[in-house]
């Protein structure tokens, strides 16, 4: 039996354009979720990963299979259904399964033979054995998964072409920020995989450099640092001889033993969300955590550098609270804070979350032909009414936002001072110089952008 995974590519999505910008393929990451599917699949099924982010392939030249499991985010879901598409027309059964399936079950069941939703744990086999005999439903509830059940990663296949190999520790996060699907999909209960699971599965990671795709590696409670100190202790003994970044919350900057145990364990950047520079902005997406003990962020990132671990900033623009000017201001924040890299995402509903519910009631969703609007969803778009900022307008924030964070000068003063206290100057010249140029690839999107956009509204007038 034949079974093909496959990951649809957005050609939109900046960070696969690995042609225009070879400092791309240091942000190609793998889509872990074929590789989990593909370690609860038993050895009847030949499997092949299809990463459509490395090129999409000529599926006609490829054998037939028995059948295909298609990913998707948001984002990916019209690439999904046109390779959904051409399988089906060969008579493939098509599941598809992931984010978007869940969120948006009605739309995806009109556009393959059977949907997966939640985490596949518990179902998969099932499916694969319905499959095998000819009588797969059309919708599987996969729920949350038994933590201990989440199987080792199938690291042996797609071996070659990228840059980092990736893993996960921990699923659940109980902030439930407004913007973000994560606490609806995986719940607000942080789960934490066995520490010999994790180890062991370190080891079959091909790659020197591993992204750990947790949504927060250390969680918000002392009973979830304490687990990430043992965690860490337990890689260090392994001497798995592997660099890593990870997510976390700003508490990361909290605990000196935490921050030591990390880098010894190989950790060396770690990606934050800070949202919003104002406690306003904070509030209004939920985000309180980052308000507690009237936090110093420039002293608590100065922390994490000195134990050589780099951080990479993440903030949104298009808060209601956001008025003309905000992109220089979060340029201008960031610099303070004194991050290596920064990271500036357009406020986006994306399904399922809280922001979405909002934004629908409100009105205020622009872009909403559905399916087709989905590949704008990449929050690298303004796809909606945003209270102060019209469509040029919050183009124009982003786009000085980038200007200031990633002139020249800031980028050898970063890297400058990076050697200065012995960090890692080539890491952060390179985040930078990736970013840098995808700026420019950016500006051509963004016009494209506001003929869609204009486009789609003229059609609206008129209709
Ligand atoms: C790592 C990660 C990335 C990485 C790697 C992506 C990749 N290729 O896998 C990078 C940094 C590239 C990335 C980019 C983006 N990401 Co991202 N990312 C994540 C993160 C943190 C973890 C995903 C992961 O690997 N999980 C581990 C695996 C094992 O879990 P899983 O993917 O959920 O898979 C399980 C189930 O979903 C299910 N399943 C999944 N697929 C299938 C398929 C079948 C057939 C079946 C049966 C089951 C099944 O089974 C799996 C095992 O239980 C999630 C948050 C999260 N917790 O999900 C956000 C998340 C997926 N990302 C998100 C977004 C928005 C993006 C971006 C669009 C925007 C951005 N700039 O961040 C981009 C664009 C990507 C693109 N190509 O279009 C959103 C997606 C929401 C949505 N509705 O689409 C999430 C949920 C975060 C959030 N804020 O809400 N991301
Ligand atoms: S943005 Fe981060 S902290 Fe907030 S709910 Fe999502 S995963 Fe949790």
């Amino acid at each position: 039996m034949r079974l093909y995974l496959i990951n649809p590519s957005n050609l939109l999505v900046s960070i696969v354009k690995v042609k225009e910008s070879r400092w791309n393929r240091y942000r190609v990451w793998k889509p872990l979720s074929l590789l989990v599917l593909a370690g609860l699949t038993s050895p009847e099924w030949e499997i092949a990963i299809v990463d459509e982010n490395l090129g999409a392939p000529n599926y006609q030249a490829m054998p037939r299979p028995d059948l295909v499991g298609i990913t998707a985010f948001t984002s990916q879901a019209n690439r999904a259904y046109e390779v959904a598409t051409h399988f089906r027309r060969l008579g493939v059964p098509v599941v598809m399964g992931g984010i978007h399936a869940t969120m948006c079950l009605d739309e995806v069941m009109e556009r393959v033979d059977s949907v997966v939703t939640g985490e596949a744990e518990g179902i998969w086999p099932q499916v694969l054995e319905d499959a095998r005999h000819g009588c797969l439903k059309r919708w599987y509830d996969g729920g949350l998964a038994e933590i201990n059940d989440v199987p080792l990663a199938r690291h042996d296949l797609l071996a070659t072409g990228y840059a980092f190999g990736s893993l996960q520790t921990t699923r659940g996060c109980p902030l439930n920020c407004s913007f973000c699907s994560v606490t609806r999909f995986n719940g607000a209960k942080y789960r934490q995989r066995p520490i010999p699971d994790v180890v062991r599965e370190f080891q079959s990671v091909r790659e020197k450099r591993v992204l750990v795709v947790d949504d927060n590696l250390i969680g918000t409670r002392p009973e979830h640092i304490a687990r990430a100190k043992d965690l860490f202790r337990a890689m260090a003994q392994a001497k798995l001889r592997k660099e890593w970044a990870a997510q976390a919350t700003i508490n990361f900057a909290d605990d000196e033993e935490l921050l030591a145990l990390a880098a010894k364990a190989g950790c060396r950047g770690i990606f934050i969300g800070f949202e919003s520079p104002a406690p306003e902005g904070l509030l209004e997406v939920g985000k309180r955590f980052n308000l507690l003990k009237g936090r110093d962020f420039h002293a608590s990132v100065r922390r994490i550098q000195r134990h050589n671990i780099l951080v990479v900033a993440s903030f949104i623009i298009g808060l209601d609270i956001d008025e003309p000017g905000i992109g220089k201001h979060i340029a201008e924040v960031a610099s303070q804070y004194g991050v290596d890299i920064l990271n500036v995402l357009f406020l986006t509903p994306l399904p399922g979350t809280r922001l979405w519910d909002q934004m629908t009631s409100q009105g205020r969703i622009a872009l909403d032909a559905f399916p087709e609007d989905w590949k704008y969803y990449t929050l690298t778009f303004p796809v909606a009414r945003y209270k102060h900022l019209s469509l040029d307008g919050i183009i124009e924030e982003m786009t000085s936002c980038d200007r200031d964070f990633y002139s020249l000068p800031r980028i050898l003063r970063r890297v400058w001072s990076n050697m200065w206290q012995y960090r890692k100057p080539l890491i952060t010249l390179v985040g930078n110089l990736s970013y840098r140029s995808n700026r420019r690839l950016n500006y051509k999107a963004y016009e494209d952008f506001k003929h869609y956009w204009g486009n789609r509204h003229n059609c609206v007038k008129e209709s």
